[in-house]
């Protein structure tokens, strides 16, 4: 089973859409592994979005995601890498189609409620900022069999 790393942003959380999009991910029969609320450092946020250092995007970026307290998870399932970012919708939530979380509840790139790996190398790296090896459940869900064959 693969897993992935999902934060919702502070825009979220401060618009009181943490349960609602969280819900997406249970429904679609994913599997809730980790979860924290924390506040990114700006060390944290430097380490999260390395690739985008010296874009000019980037100050703005990172004084947005440690604006706030953030939901930061990690989700298990069946291609959960690819399938959470299909959800989720294009970063520029106006190109993002109804029907995905960002094309629902965004309409700027700069405030598009959800973060999501987009590789396992990603998943792993991003993972280990947020969560210690202890911070993963293994729990069965009796449901299992009834989302995947
Ligand atoms: P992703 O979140 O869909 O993977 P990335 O290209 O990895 O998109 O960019 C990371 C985050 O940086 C985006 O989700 C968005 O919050 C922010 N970002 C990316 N490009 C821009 C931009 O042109 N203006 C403002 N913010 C941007
Ligand atoms: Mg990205």
């Amino acid at each position: 089973m693969e897993r992935t790393f999902l934060m919702l942003k502070p825009d979220a959380v401060q618009r009181g859409l943490i349960g609602e999009i969280i819900s997406w991910f249970e429904k679609k029969g994913f599997q809730l592994v980790a979860m924290k609320f924390l506040q990114l450092t700006p060390e944290m946020a430097a380490e999260h979005y390395a690739e985008h250092g010296g874009k000019p995007f980037y100050p703005g970026l990172v004084a947005f995601i440690t604006a706030g307290p953030v939901v930061a998870m990690c989700w298990e399932g069946q291609d959960v890498i690819t399938v959470a970012r299909e959800m989720m919708g294009a970063t520029n939530p106006a190109k993002a189609l109804p029907g995905t979380i960002r094309g629902t509840y965004a309409v700027d790139t700069g405030r598009n409620v959800i973060h999501g790996s987009d590789s396992p190398a990603a998943a792993e790296r991003e993972l280990a900022i947020y969560f210690r090896p202890e911070d993963f459940f293994n729990w069965d869900r009796s449901l299992a069999p009834w989302f995947t064959e």
